[in-house]
């Protein structure tokens, strides 16, 4: 097994990058009016603990939803993407859970891949790299810590291999409708004609169901939202005090997302000291930190076509709750 963590640069260069980016956005987020934190500051190690908790809670359906999906569908997956050689690319992968339903399958059935996860979480991936050590036949696997878009340059190297790209758990439900336009236009720049790419979308249901899944009974959301002040705290020097802020989130029928924030509770100010920086909060001053967009059959039929792929196979769970949907890289050619 090849472990390679951080193909493209040395660690402690992107270590330091990612730090004074995090810095600068939560500068950016805190100053501006409303205020918000991007929701990809989230991962660190205490954020991905907490995620894995969400991915088990009853109430969060679309974990199972996707690995209904990879049970019933993997023959079809597997005979669509076809028998040549491909890297098994999956972006954001966590703790590759249900991506292991896939491969367990391909390995079955003898198909030459090697699986290259990306993820911006260096302890998931370290994770994820030692519990797929013990494969049998052997795994080829290079992991590589990094954010989407530095993933796609890596991408974009290989332009001698098939690419296979999953993109799976409504990870795209996290960007806006025109941040999913330009990342999908940009994926499809760094493929080949042919590569396909398995994007899990979430879709539009019954609105309650959404909100419970984003308000769990046991707190765990809002204590995954709440540790990025955490983090803010011990990373940047922040003295925001948690108990002082609380977590809120509910489905908006305009936007077609659930949108979460943590609202502060009173009149108070923050100081963080890397930024030399305070902050002021109004009682009941919201902060924006997430939006999970919810999408119609036809939102994806329409971003299929307007970002250059054509779309092969659509695979449902059995509530029709959640959608995998498997895409071919159309270039030089009409469709
Ligand atoms: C990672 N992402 C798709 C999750 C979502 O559903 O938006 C993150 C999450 N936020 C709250 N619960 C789960």
């Amino acid at each position: 097994m090849t472990v390679q963590c951080n193909a493209l640069k040395p660690y402690d260069v992107q270590a330091a990058e990612s730090h004074q980016d995090f810095a600068l956005d939560v500068l950016l987020g805190l100053s501006r009016s409303p205020k918000a934190l991007p929701s990809k500051y989230f991962y660190d190690a205490e954020g991905n603990r907490l995620f894995q908790k969400i991915m088990d809670l009853p109430e969060y359906y679309l974990t199972e939803c996707e690995f209904e999906i990879f049970q019933n569908h993997k023959d079809r997956i597997g005979e669509l993407i076809g028998s040549d050689r491909f890297n098994l690319v999956e972006l954001g992968a966590g703790d590759g859970q249900k991506t292991r339903v896939l491969i367990d399958h391909f390995l079955g059935k003898g198909l030459d891949f090697r699986y290259i996860p990306i993820d911006i979480c260096e302890e998931a991936l370290t994770e994820l790299l030692q519990e797929l050590q013990g494969y049998s036949p052997p795994l080829r696997i290079e992991g590589l810590v990094s954010e989407y878009f530095v993933g796609l340059k890596w991408l974009s190297n290989q332009i001698h291999d098939k690419n296979v790209v999953l993109f799976l758990g409504s990870n795209i439900g996290n960007f806006s409708h025109s941040e999913a336009r330009v990342f999908l236009y940009s994926l499809w720049n760094a493929l080949n004609d042919e590569d396909y790419v398995l994007i899990g979308f979430d879709l539009k249901k019954d609105i309650h169901r959404l909100t419970v899944a984003y308000n769990d009974s046991q707190g765990i959301t809002a204590a995954f939202n709440l540790n990025l002040l955490r983090r803010i705290n011990r990373e940047l020097g922040g003295n925001f005090d948690l108990d002082q802020f609380r977590y809120y989130s509910a489905y908006n029928v305009y936007s077609g997302a659930v949108e979460s924030f943590l609202i502060s509770l009173r009149e108070q100010t923050v100081y963080v000291e890397t930024l030399n920086q305070s902050f002021s909060f109004e009682a009941w001053e919201p902060v924006h930190t997430e939006h999970s967009h919810k999408y119609l059959v036809s939102d994806i039929a329409e971003l299929a076509e307007e970002t250059g792929y054509e779309i092969i196979e659509q695979s449902y769970d059995s509530r029709g709750y959640f959608v995998d949907s498997l895409w071919q890289v159309r270039k030089n050619r009409e469709m």
